[in-house]
């Protein structure tokens, strides 16, 4: 399938409030079909403070004023519905808004009947915080509450205190929150740091580490820790093997937003029994660099398979193109690379403006809206990936009719618009609608076909798919355009950019570029031409052995028992 991520309070304004709303999603719903959309996320739209922009949730059973109301929410599900689209909706299952009843209870007093509900614990030795924990937004992971004098633990913000998932009224009410949307219709849930459910009973110190976890990390304090006890805990996989059950019933999905960097690790929590599939935030973290690109993207594929959902860009991240380079030079690049992705196994997920080749915003400090940025001291914060999106000409490019909850930015123009784009064969919109288009009429490319890597040292990267299609992208290394020479019978499905060309069956790939081939299906020579020896002789024993059994049913044809063909 082909997500998009709608970060509702940015995607459009229906009324004028200068926030995004379900309304204004639901009037763009069609252009997300023809985009090729199959599923579209929606970012949170409950009643909240909105100290984290929507992930502080007050009430997981309603829609918040600002966003529309549930009636509004079941119109949005029924068009959605009726243009074959389906809706996955944003749980945030780890903690809840401080505004929640449960919480605004639960620091009622040390017995209030909430109390259990969150994760409390006494002051450490010294009166301060009870362990070296810290939140993902800066600073310690507990606040003191002076009233009943001990301390709550949150790994985001203190207006999100976690949830205490060992108690079991905890789950009950979760499993009753996700019952209740199923039955509304939504087709599944995306599901917000899915692997920090649970905590080391022991709440031992993090152990510091010499360097940060991973090059590419921001660096921040949270960086700075081996998350041993307060991350990816025994025992939070368990959790949703009734939200699987529930899931099942109704026929919905479980995606999780499992931000872990190590591909067994995340594939932990996909099973049969818990979700049918996380996110692959390694796709997010990748230079422009083949042995990044197939060295950390392959783990996913071995052992996710078909259950990863790659994100091109989110809410989260700086966009693919400012990733990759900015500009004109990183839109290409994000579309190339979008290419390779629609290759491998899995689903692809698209961040709102993502097809239009949109880069970061670039926006003033003075517009800060991220908490991050706010609290951050050096941070820049998530504003610049969080920018409203640019429909058409005129006044905040047919955002809002009023006045923008943030700018859209000084670096956004008329040409960037859906409204410019579409009217453009070779804008950036119109070549992501042909690549998903390419990836839905190819059937290796999404029937869970095997794949082969049949180039990654670089600067060519080359998957192919059950012998039948070809992926092919160049990163660059200064060479110009890289000469792939085919089997026989090719065709050129699909080119990120016009310079790509099939010539005399030599594939001209230029820097920066991804084409998407189409092997003869009448020649099965050039259906193996990339298989090493060891597996071509694997597939020759595999026909043979199909041979032998068709020649043995050919001659039992006339017995009353129907001998069954058994596919080697
Ligand atoms: O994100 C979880 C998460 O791990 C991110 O905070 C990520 O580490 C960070 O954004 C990198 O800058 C989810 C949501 O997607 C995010 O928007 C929320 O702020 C967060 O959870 C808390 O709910």
């Amino acid at each position: 399938m082909v997500g998009y991520e709608v970060y509702v309070r940015s995607f459009a304004d229906a009324d004028g409030d200068g926030l995004g709303d379900l309304a204004g999603a639901r009037t763009h719903l069609p252009y997300l079909a023809d985009l090729g959309v199959d599923v579209v996320w929606l970012t949170p739209f409950y009643p909240s403070p909105q100290a984290d922009h929507g992930y502080d949730v007050s009430d997981y059973l309603d829609v918040d004023p600002r966003f529309g109301d549930l009636a509004e929410f079941d119109r949005l599900l029924h068009d959605a519905h009726q243009l074959g689209l389906r809706v996955l909706i944003d749980l945030v299952p780890n903690h809840t808004s401080d505004q929640h009843p449960w919480f605004v209870d639960a620091r009622s007093s040390r017995d209030a009947a909430h109390r259990s509900f969150y994760v409390w614990r006494p002051p450490g030795p010294d009166g301060g915080p009870p362990n070296n924990w810290v939140s993902h937004f800066g600073g310690p992971a507990w606040t003191y509450d002076e009233t009943t004098g001990e301390y709550y633990m949150h790994l985001f913000l203190p207006e999100q205190p976690d949830l205490n998932w060992s108690e079991p009224r905890v789950r009950a009410a979760f499993e009753d929150i996700l019952a209740s949307w199923f039955a509304r219709g939504v087709d599944g849930v995306r599901i917000d740091v899915a692997h920090t459910l649970m905590e080391d009973p022991s709440f031992r110190d993090n152990p510091e580490l010499a360097e940060p976890a991973d090059e590419l990390l921001a660096g921040v304090a949270f960086d700075r820790f081996d998350h041993r006890y307060d991350l990816d805990q025994p025992g939070v996989v368990e959790i949703f093997h009734g939200w699987r059950r529930l899931a099942d019933k109704h026929d919905a999905v479980l995606l999780g937003e499992v931000y872990l960097l190590e591909a067994d690790r995340v594939a932990r929590y996909v099973a049969e029994d818990a979700l049918h599939a996380s996110f692959g935030f390694v796709a997010l973290r990748v230079g422009w660099d083949a042995d990044q690109i197939c060295g950390r993207l392959r783990p996913f594929v071995d052992s996710l398979g078909e259950s990863v959902a790659w994100p091109l860009s989110s809410h989260d991240d700086s966009r693919a193109a400012s990733r990759f380079g900015g500009g004109e030079v990183g839109a290409r690049r994000a579309l190339a690379y979008l290419t390779l992705l629609c290759g491998l196994p899995g689903a692809v997920f698209l961040f709102q403006g993502d097809e239009l080749g949109l880069d970061d915003a670039d926006l003033d400090a003075e517009v800060a809206q991220d908490p991050v940025a706010l609290r951050i001291p050096g941070a820049t914060g998530r504003d610049p990936y969080r920018s409203p999106m640019p429909w058409a000409r005129g006044r905040h490019l047919g955002f809002t009719t009023g006045e923008p909850w943030l700018p859209l930015g000084h670096n956004r123009t008329p040409a960037d618009t859906v409204e410019a784009q579409l009217a453009d064969p070779d804008s950036h919109l119109e070549r992501t609608r042909r690549l998903l288009a390419t990836r839905r009429a190819l059937p290796p490319l999404t029937d869970g076909s095997p794949l082969e890597w049949v180039l990654e040292d670089g600067p060519v990267i080359a998957v192919e798919r059950g012998g039948e299609v070809l992926v092919c992208l160049h990163v660059g290394d200064g060479q110009g355009p890289a000469t792939l020479q085919l089997p026989p019978g090719c065709r050129l499905a699909y080119a990120s950019d016009d310079h790509v060309a099939l010539v005399d069956g030599d594939l001209i790939l230029p820097e920066d570029t991804a084409a998407i081939v189409e092997l003869d299906p009448s020649d099965e020579a050039a259906q193996t031409a990339f298989l090493d020896e060891e597996d071509r002789a694997l597939l020759d024993d595999a026909r043979a052995e199909a041979d032998a059994v068709d020649d043995d049913l050919a001659a039992h044809d006339d017995d009353p028992i129907t001998a069954r063909r058994v596919a080697p």
